[in-house]
């Protein structure tokens, strides 16, 4: 199995010289090898299974009453703790960032979005990630799947901020069955370059064409799982490519929804039936290796559903990439045996950046940063107590001094300079989605959310005071804006996978 650690492969690896570097200089190395030397005790560890799907919408699942199938999951929510107001940033890069740090993307320079694959940065390197804390604490780490903050140079990527192992891909999107990323950019003079993105720890996989991505994450957590020693904690971190775009999915998934005319909502249904099996394989991977007792899932989704293709967040309003409820409330769970109150729905507020206080405090790790935005949130969900959380940030974003961007306090939403593309009210049920046009928005708009949640009544003009309230917190949060890193990090052709024998790889920054 030695090959299958990230901590031991340098030493066979061809880019020696920048691992014994990383190595040398501390953090990660060698401790997830010894196993128990957990801070949280000898007792039973609380293994924890973190599953984030990829551009999933609120009606994208059966528990939320899409037409979509997804049985496992909605069992799972049912025994478990449904989420209601689970808030996530509205596109991937920025989730995976809120994940890893306990931060809010503008914290961290990440509120503009996903990080292209010519740009040179990653998630700060200043941050410890959640996984770093875990395995300094014991746990076995494993990162499957989508990584998505940066891979310019070794230190951003997995094996080097937190992951005893990964297998999966550094970019954001790409071909879910050959692997291969391709890329659009000025910066190749309008060429479309093309790559292999997908290793093990370090290395390229090549013999993987073919394989549906889907199944073979699913593989991997299995194997993981079966060969997992029962009494050292692990956690693993499922950052699936489903169900994110291209849209694709095996033939007997598809083959399924033959009712559904839509040809996006038709995909995005055998791509989310398909994600909801692999799940019921790992979970019973879980139960066979006797882990079931004490694993904590967290199910959650990265963003809310991209509307132009195939999903829905019906009927919250707006979509992925959006400030809208629809880009923002995400479809969320929890499961296990260490949850107090189980087979309930939770209404409280959570964020994205809670669980990374929350499952470390599980885990019996001591958190004293005093810059974080998470909120220990155990006590709150695992007992149905109303949840210390009362306010967030959906996002802060200047361009060119102009400020896009919403905040929350209690029930009242306020955003500014909201962008109108896909701003409306998306029902699959409609033969097609409607033409996502352009309709011109106020620049400041108030929603009552207890009373509105799918924010059709603006309130701006005429709850003039509770406006000035959330103006003068919407200053207060932009006290501790920092400069978003994609304008500091101009594109550059040096990514090239030209550059790197055919695929995307670090050693351009
Ligand atoms: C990381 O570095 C940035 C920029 O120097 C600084 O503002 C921030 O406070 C640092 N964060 C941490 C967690 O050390
Ligand atoms: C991947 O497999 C497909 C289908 O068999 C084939 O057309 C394609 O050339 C393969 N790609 C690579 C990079 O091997
Ligand atoms: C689930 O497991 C079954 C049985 O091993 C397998 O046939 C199927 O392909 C798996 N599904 C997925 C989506 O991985
Ligand atoms: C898991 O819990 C159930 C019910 O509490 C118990 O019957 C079962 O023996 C436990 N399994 C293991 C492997 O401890
Ligand atoms: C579990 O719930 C019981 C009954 O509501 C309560 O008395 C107890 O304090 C809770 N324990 C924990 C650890 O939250
Ligand atoms: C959870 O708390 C809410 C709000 O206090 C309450 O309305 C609901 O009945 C509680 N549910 C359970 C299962 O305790
Ligand atoms: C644009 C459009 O036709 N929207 C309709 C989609 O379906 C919902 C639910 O039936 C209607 O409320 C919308 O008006």
């Amino acid at each position: 199995m030695m090959f299958d650690h990230c901590t031991l492969l340098f030493l066979f690896s061809s880019a020696a010289t920048v691992q014994a570097e990383q190595s040398a200089s501390g953090g990660s190395g060698g401790s997830g090898l010894g196993g128990s030397g957990s801070g949280s005790g000898a007792e039973t560890p609380i293994h924890i299974l973190f599953i984030l799907v990829d551009d999933l919408g609120w009606f994208d699942v059966g528990w939320n009453g899409a037409e979509i199938k997804t049985p496992v999951l909605d069992q799972l929510a049912r025994e478990g703790v449904t989420l209601t107001q689970s808030y996530v940033p509205s596109v991937c890069t920025p989730t995976r960032g809120a994940i890893m740090s306990g931060r809010y993307p503008y914290h961290i320079g990440l509120q503009r979005g996903g990080i292209r694959p010519t740009r040179p940065f990653g998630l700060p390197l200043n941050i410890t990630t959640i996984a770093q804390r875990l395995q300094t604490a014991g746990y076995s780490t494993h990162a499957i799947g989508k990584w998505h903050l940066g891979f310019c140079k070794w230190d951003y990527t997995p094996c080097e901020r937190g992951f005893d192992t990964f297998f999966g891909f550094y970019g954001g999107g790409q071909d879910h069955y050959t692997h291969r990323k391709k890329y659009h950019s000025k910066v190749f003079h309008g060429a479309r370059v093309s790559g292999l993105d997908f290793r093990r720890n370090r290395r390229l996989v090549t013999n993987i064409n073919g394989t549906y991505s889907m199944e073979a994450f699913a593989a991997e957590a299995i194997r993981l799982i079966s060969e997992h020693d029962k009494h050292t904690p692990m956690y693993m971190y499922l950052s699936l490519q489903a169900v994110h775009g291209p849209l694709q999915a095996p033939k007997r998934f598809v083959d399924m929804y033959k009712e559904i005319k839509n040809k996006n909502r038709h995909m995005k249904a055998a791509m989310v039936t398909a994600m909801d099996e692999a799940i019921g394989n790992i979970t019973a991977a879980l139960e066979k290796a006797e882990m079931w007792n004490d694993t904590l899932i967290v199910f959650t989704t990265d963003n809310g559903g991209p509307v132009n293709s195939g999903s829905s967040n019906w009927p919250l309003r707006g979509s992925k990439a959006t400030l809208w409820e629809g880009g923002h409330r995400g479809a969320a769970f929890v499961h296990g045996k260490m949850l107090n109150k189980t087979g309930y729905v939770y209404n409280g507020m959570i964020h994205t950046v809670d669980w990374y206080p929350t499952l470390l405090s599980l885990a019996g790790v001591n958190v004293d940063d005093t810059d974080l935005d998470g909120m220990n949130v155990w006590d709150a969900i695992s007992n149905n107590k109303s949840s210390p959380r009362q306010s967030f940030v959906y996002n802060l974003l200047l361009t060119d001094e102009t400020l896009s961007g919403g905040i929350r306090f209690n029930n009242w939403k306020l955003l500014v300079n909201p962008r109108s593309r896909r701003s409306e009210w998306y029902n699959p049920a409609n033969a097609s989605f409607p033409e996502l046009f352009r309709k011109p928005l106020s620049d400041t708009l108030l929603f009552d959310l207890d009373a509105d949640p799918t924010e059709h009544h603006n309130l701006a003009s005429t709850k003039t005071d509770v406006l000035a309230m959330m103006m003068s917190r919407l200053n207060e949060a932009m006290e501790s804006y920092v400069p978003d890193l994609i304008k500091q990090n101009p594109e550059t052709a040096k990514s090239n996978p030209a550059n790197f024998g055919d695929a995307w790889s670090p050693g351009w920054c």
